[in-house]
């Protein structure tokens, strides 16, 4: 993949032999080889996760000649500058960019895009590496710490994940892990931890040894987000730390791997028709993915056809999928209280879709707010409406709360029951815990600084409004909520900037009881996602 970033325009072509080829449209404006490597590696980088990586669009709009040439230099330029309502980042004003870099992007843009290489089996297994063998490994915890209480917390701007200890706050380990690491996900048991970088490297560590490392690692994408692992034990067979699943966003595919070795086991390629309109569409990527208790099976949402795959993976090489209608935009999405119902937000179509896992069959498509972001949700017994679950917004400033229990509370169920206001949109997470009488939300995309750093906290019995909220540092931004074990802890990032020495970033730990800040974790380079093992594992949000 680097060497297809760092081609000049047109030799990227040579190591495809499927994906459409680049044509140069004749009314772009030119750039050097030089700048053409550059802007295909910034545009890898830090646009494609939301425009896609053939530009075709997805949370952001299109990127085609067609739309971008009318836009011309100086329009896009203004927008790559200043950033848009709709949730585009103001990377010039950030100073991300400089203008004259802006205006090679804004160049770039309106040239045809660059044909990204697939990745067929073959250089999969080239890229697996193998640390330890299953049989070389420890046949019990070699560590006395509470390891079920560790958190991986991703450390996304040093391609690392920290492994820390929560009853402590010691770090653990530092693991060297696939550029920008997206996620983290446990095996069944907990005992290994599966994170997925952004470049699509998964690497599998091992938490039972004193200082975790890697045991195994290998390339399933060149851009991917999501990770998770079979976690079905029942009359159809034991699958706990058998297998996991990749989801990937280029090339468009979810790759089956063995759970003790990674060894890629089998690819499907999630290419196909809308939902809606049945239109071809080449890049569909792979967005959240969650594993049933009820069936061998994995839920993969299909983010751009709008369709939700329920793998049967029984038969990891001939995997059975269903293919429920959804709508397009599938994106993040969690478990209700009782884990047989599934809801993700189909994001710019501002709905939640939600299935029902035990039957296997959409249930709902639930109207929400702009851009609804659970990450996965929250779920908590509204005094009115009893158990509902909570998504956040990047485009409204707002939660809303959607009934779950369709036998006790049936007139409310698969409805957007309460909407709670917040001081402003951009929110990216939000968390709870059966044992708190809080829920915790962000604004980490907020373009003002300080909602950006400001979290709340709703009050279950109360929750009309905010109890309170507050900045929780004096730089970066506050992202993301994870529960201790026993759930008596929030941790919370705050997520800095690499080059600035001093507010790199650090983590914030609160006592959930009181919300009073219990001690700090410093000096961690852009720390982000935080991955408790027992919550994780158990699905507790
Ligand atoms: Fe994420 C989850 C995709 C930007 C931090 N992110 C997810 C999931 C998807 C996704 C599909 C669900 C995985 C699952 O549950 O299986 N994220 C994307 C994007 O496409 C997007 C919008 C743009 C991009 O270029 O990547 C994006 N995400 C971000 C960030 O900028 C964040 C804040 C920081 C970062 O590290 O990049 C970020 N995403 C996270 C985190 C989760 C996540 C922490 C897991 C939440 C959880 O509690 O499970």
């Amino acid at each position: 993949v680097i060497a297809y970033l760092q081609a000049p325009p047109g030799a990227a072509e040579a190591v495809v032999t499927e994906a459409p080829t680049a044509a140069p449209s004749e009314a772009a404006p030119t750039l050097s080889d030089d700048e053409f490597a550059w802007a295909k590696l910034v545009y890898f980088e830090r646009c494609a996760g939301c425009h896609g990586t053939l530009r075709k669009g997805a949370t952001g709009p299109a990127l085609t000649p067609d739309r971008t040439i009318p836009l011309g230099t100086v329009g896009l330029s203004t927008i790559i500058y200043n950033g848009t309502s709709r949730g585009m980042p103001d990377w010039g004003k950030q100073g991300f960019f400089t203008k004259e870099q802006i205006e090679v992007l804004a160049r770039f843009l309106q040239r045809e895009p660059p044909a990204p290489p697939e990745l067929p089996m073959e250089r999969m297994k080239a890229s697996w590496k193998m640390y330890v063998a299953p049989d070389q490994r420890p046949t019990a915890p070699q560590t006395k710490r509470n390891w079920q209480n560790y958190f991986v917390v991703t450390l996304r701007d040093a391609g690392q994940v920290a492994v820390i200890d929560g009853d402590t706050y010691e770090v653990v380990s530092k693991v060297d892990s696939g550029y920008a690491v997206h996620i983290t996900r446990m095996s069944a048991t907990g005992r290994y931890a599966y994170v997925i970088g952004r470049d699509g490297k998964l690497a599998m560590i091992d938490l039972w040894t004193e200082t975790p490392a890697k045991v195994a690692e290998v390339q399933v994408c060149y851009d991917a987000r999501s990770v998770e692992v079979s976690k079905y034990n029942g009359p159809e067979g034991d699958f706990t730390d058998k297998l996991a699943v990749v989801g990937c966003y280029w090339p468009p595919h979810f790759v089956i791997l063995d759970g003790q070795t990674l060894e890629p086991i089998h690819i499907v390629s999630t290419r196909g028709y809308t939902v809606d309109t049945m239109e071809y569409h080449p890049e569909p990527r792979v967005a959240s993915i969650v594993a049933s208790d009820f069936k061998p099976e994995w839920i993969i949402n299909v983010k751009e056809i709008g369709q939700i795959w329920l793998v049967n993976y029984a038969n990891p090489r001939a995997p059975q999928i269903k293919m429920l209608p959804a709508a397009r935009f599938l994106h993040d999405g969690g478990w209700d209280a009782t884990h047989r119902y599934f809801l993700v937000a189909a994001n710019q179509s501002n709905k939640v879709a939600v299935v029902d896992a035990q039957e296997g069959r959409m249930v709902a498509l639930v109207d929400t707010p702009k851009i609804p972001h659970p990450g996965r949700g929250a779920n908590w017994v509204d005094p009115e409406f009893g158990p509902v679950w909570s998504s956040g917004h990047l485009g409204d400033p707002a939660i809303v709360s959607i009934g779950t229990d369709p036998e006790g509370h049936p007139n409310v169920a698969w409805k957007a029951v309460r909407v709670t206001p917040l001081p402003g949109a951009g929110s990216l997470f939000i968390k709870t815990h059966p044992n708190s009488k809080w829920i915790w939300v962000d604004m980490t995309l907020n373009s003002d600084p300080a909602l950006a750093r400001t979290i709340c906290v709703i009050a279950k019995e109360n929750p009309a409004e905010p109890h309170t909220c507050w900045e929780a540092s004096s730089y970066g931004r506050a992202v993301h909520f994870e529960y201790n074990a026993a759930g008596t802890e929030v941790w919370v990032s705050i997520w800095g900037d690499a080059s600035k020495p001093g507010e790199t970033g650090e983590i914030v730990v609160y006592d959930d009881a009181t919300l009073t800040e219990k001690a700090r974790i410093p000096n961690l380079v852009t720390p982000t996602g935080k991955f408790n093992v027992y919550n994780t594992v158990h699905d507790i949000y």
